[in-house]
């Protein structure tokens, strides 16, 4: 039994804002829990950019019972005007009496300001509680507010010798449904998916998120350096957005083409491959938080061996494939194992006779 106690309010507020993954943008996901008097009174969730935050969606349920309450807020109220008005002046003219914040907002146009405004108006504030797990919660937030890159996570299916296919190319499927069912909640929850032409001209997939109830689809991304992508394939289908990085050498007719078949075509670099690092800068102007890729191994190996992947979820079948099939990772490795790209904060969770592997490079 879970015990009536701070932290039972914030780890409510968490799961009304971990409800939201995918549907807020590049904004965080927020939950709030208005208490007053040993009655929750109001909750909240941040649900969409540009409309109504946590602490405001609780406080209008909250009514006059927000005077002398206590609010649980996952992530420090704002102190700036944004799409809609500052969250720390609002719990103050309600007449909160206490405040418990999950995580400190690392967006430097609030980074404590927040608090210093709830503080100053006299309100009891204290920070710190199931941070880490609201931390956890915005780790794409975290970094693409601060930096303008989104957060990129590798996710792929892998047979238990790390082959994404047979020797002869063929993928369907390494993993079970459940997984699967798994990848399609992924695409969900981020703002982008990217892919290499490779995986276009091999599987012609369409990217899209398809689970038993609707879902939102991602913007399509994909890498392709010539412009080999057919003008018929279904990432062009019209679904859903999508975007085709490729270089200063694919031919002017082929990026008029590709633009005509209704994607945004993005130069990024004039070499021969795609500069992903001034790619994952233009994603991130186009206000995309958070990129999904999802193959094959050539763009797999150039984001790790490029240093910009900042999350892997490994999808692995209990299966071997061996001969010369495809890895999932191609690039040019370390002599020594002492040189292996090292994985931190691994955890495992199961999917059917699947199991994901989530880890994150360790700096350096
Ligand atoms: C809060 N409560 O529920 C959220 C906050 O311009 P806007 O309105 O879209 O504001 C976005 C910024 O506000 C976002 O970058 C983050 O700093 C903060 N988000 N703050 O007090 C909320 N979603
Ligand atoms: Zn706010």
């Amino acid at each position: 039994m879970e015990l009536l106690n701070d932290e039972f309010y914030m780890r409510l507020a968490l799961n009304a804002a971990a409800g939201a993954a995918g549907q807020t943008g590049i904004n965080p996901m927020v939950g709030c829990v208005v208490v007053n008097d040993g009655r929750i009174v109001g909750i909240g969730a941040h649900l969409k950019r540009g409309e109504g935050h946590a602490e405001v969606h609780a406080l209008n349920m909250a009514g006059d019972n927000a005077r002398g309450a206590a609010a649980y807020v996952t992530l420090e109220p704002c102190s700036h005007h944004g799409r809609t008005p500052p969250c720390s002046d609002r719990l103050i003219r309600e007449g909160v009496k206490r405040v418990v914040v999950a995580a400190m907002d690392p967006n430097p146009a609030v980074a404590g300001r927040g608090l210093e405004k709830l503080r100053a108006a006299g309100i009891d504030v204290e920070v710190g509680l199931l941070g880490e797990q609201s931390r956890k919660l915005n780790e794409a937030f975290n970094k693409y507010i601060v930096t303008g890159i989104p957060f990129v996570t590798i996710k792929t299916a892998l047979t238990l010798d790390g082959r994404i296919a047979t020797k002869t190319g063929s993928s369907k499927w390494i993993t079970g449904p459940a997984a699967r069912e798994a990848v399609h909640t992924l695409r969900h929850r981020h703002n982008a998916i990217m892919v290499g032409v490779g995986t276009v001209l091999a599987d012609d997939p369409e990217l899209t998120t398809r689970l038993s109830v609707p879902g939102l689809h991602p913007v399509r991304v994909v890498v392709d350096s010539m412009l080999r992508i057919p003008d018929h394939a279904r990432v062009l289908n019209g679904e859903a957005r999508t975007i085709v990085l490729t270089t200063a050498q694919a031919q002017a007719a082929r990026i008029e083409a590709v633009q005509a078949a209704g994607a945004e075509v993005i130069v990024c670099g004039d070499g021969p491959r795609v500069d992903l690092r001034a790619a994952l800068e233009e994603l991130g102007k186009r206000e995309i938080g958070s990129v999904l890729v999802e193959g094959g191994g050539v763009l797999n190996g150039s984001l790790l061996k490029a240093g910009l992947v900042d999350k892997l979820m490994l999808f692995y079948a209990p299966k071997l494939v061996g001969g010369a099939a495809p890895s999932g990772f191609e690039f040019d490795g370390p002599e020594a194992m002492s040189g292996a790209l090292q994985l931190e904060n691994v955890t495992i969770e199961r999917y059917g006779g699947d199991w994901c592997v989530t880890g994150y490079p360790a700096a350096g």
